[in-house]
């Protein structure tokens, strides 16, 4: 018996619709539908351009044919409002819209209630923004971005909880709305809809099942993390790098709150104890900047410039907005603006792994544990550069894949909610390990390197 799956899955900077295909105990993926996602400024603000986004999932979709059902994450935190006859208002915000600058400052410390990293552009701080607004006044009903494109598929509303829980108004001891920080804040209590959890039934497009998934696309890459024992550390490496532990109950002491980690939602009742690392996205931006250059010579020309030369602190929020990328990188590397593209690469990369090293750690140490390995998920995991510093930096070995971790986890809640799969956590990894192809990367054991340059960037 054959049973097909597809999972849509919005990056920052592109959408893919994937088929999983269970076929004699076996899994397929297979990426049917790429397409570009380019925010767009207008009117002073940068925007998603969400139906764009929505004509590539149709698309996807068309191209996946038949499938048993569909499910479907994107990143976090950014919601569209609908009004009371459905009409959006107006396209969702990016997160890296300034909106929100200096907004987290003014508001009391939300740690203990929402277990929650201070980002500046939780949904929280954006509707904190937005609060006033005409949009949001006739606003009905909020809705994240995969709970909006299930909504325009299948018309029913909800908020998933995986990707509710990282809006910052989610309680992280019941796992539902706060509604009396809701209040507090002075928000609408009326905008958000009742939760979901991965497995639940949304409703149907043309017939066909819309599962919830792990709806925020580092849950679902979570799930597909193919670990065989509960020691791990793991990096969902692409545009950002989340690294953490995944763990039973929340770490919300006062110094995890300043080390900044968070303890998001999870399939089947995990803590996703992470930090946000700000990943590829200084290479992607540079690369934009470059005119899109082959990244494969890019990498071969910065595995061979020299180790650990310039690294700079890539927790710095100066890296946060669009634009301008490499000059910023040169200003607090102090490289001047002219060295070549390998040497800028080499320089993130290398800041990457420090940053890698430095957050794994922290994460062991706040919550008491000791990981054995760290796994590597996501499109980072096809740059062998960055797996083996990693794997240095951190003196873990690191597995890295599978790279397409996030449809895989999409896929395999989606199979389990249709009984094509069985058990919990352990039993959809174990069909991870026997389906995709893992690389492991051995640390070369000299830690002094690594501790020099995390003095040199001060952490
Ligand atoms: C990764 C991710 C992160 C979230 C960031 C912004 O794609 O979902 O987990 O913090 O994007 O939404």
């Amino acid at each position: 018996m054959t049973h097909r799956f597809a999972a849509v899955d919005l990056g920052a900077s592109s959408g893919r619709v994937v088929a999983g295909t269970f076929h004699d105990g076996k899994l397929e993926l297979d990426v049917v539908h790429r397409f570009a996602n380019e925010p767009v400024h207008a009117g002073g603000t940068l925007h998603w351009d969400i139906l764009s986004l929505y004509k590539g999932v149709l698309d996807g979709l068309g191209k996946a044919g038949p499938v048993d059902s569909i499910g479907i994450d994107s990143w976090a935190v950014d919601y569209g409002l609908i009004d009371a006859s459905g009409a959006l208002l107006g396209n969702p915000v990016h997160y890296r819209d300034a909106r929100t600058d200096g907004i987290a400052g003014r508001v009391r410390d939300l740690y203990p209630i929402s277990g929650l990293q201070r980002l500046p552009f939780n949904t929280v701080y954006q509707l904190l923004a937005a609060a006033g607004t005409p949009q949001y006044r006739a606003a009905a009903k909020l809705l994240m971005i995969p709970d909006l494109l299930a909504y325009w598929l299948t018309g029913e509303t909800g908020a998933e909880y995986t990707n509710a829980s990282t809006t910052g108004l989610l309680d992280v001891r019941t796992g539902n709305w706060s509604w009396s920080l809701i209040e507090d804040l002075g928000l609408r209590a009326d905008l958000f809809p009742a939760i979901r959890r991965p497995g639940d039934l949304i409703g149907h497009f043309h017939g066909t099942p819309v599962v919830a998934v792990g709806s925020h696309d580092t849950a679902s890459a979570v799930v597909a993390v193919p670990a065989d024992h509960n020691n791990f550390a793991y990096v969902s490496s692409g545009t950002w790098s989340l690294v953490g532990l995944e763990l039973a109950h929340p770490v919300l002491s006062d110094a995890s709150r300043e080390a900044n980690f968070t303890n998001e939602g999870g399939v089947d009742g995990t803590v996703r104890y992470l930090r946000n690392v700000m990943g590829l996205w200084p290479l992607q931006e540079c690369m934009r900047e470059w005119g899109s250059p082959d990244i494969s010579d890019l990498l071969a020309a910065a595995a061979r410039e020299p180790a650990l030369r310039r690294v700079v602190d890539l927790d710095d929020p100066v890296f946060l907005p669009p634009g301008d990328m490499s000059s910023r990188l040169c200003r607090a590397a102090g490289m001047p603006p002219d060295v070549s593209p390998a040497t800028i690469t080499r320089c993130v990369l290398d800041s990457l792994a420090l940053a890698h090293r430095r957050a794994v750690r922290q994460a062991g140490e706040l919550a008491g544990v000791t990981p054995s390995a760290l796994h590597l998920v996501g499109g980072g995991a096809r740059n062998e550069l960055l797996c083996r510093l990693t794997a240095d930096a951190t003196g873990l070995p690191v597995l890295a894949g599978p790279v397409e971790a996030t449809a895989l986890g999409n896929v395999l809640v989606q199979a389990r909610a249709a009984g094509v799969v069985s058990g919990g956590l352990d039993a959809m990894r174990a069909l991870v390990r026997q389906t995709q192809q893992i690389t492991r990367y051995e640390p070369c054991g000299d830690d002094a390197p690594w501790r020099a340059a995390a003095a040199r960037v001060g952490r």
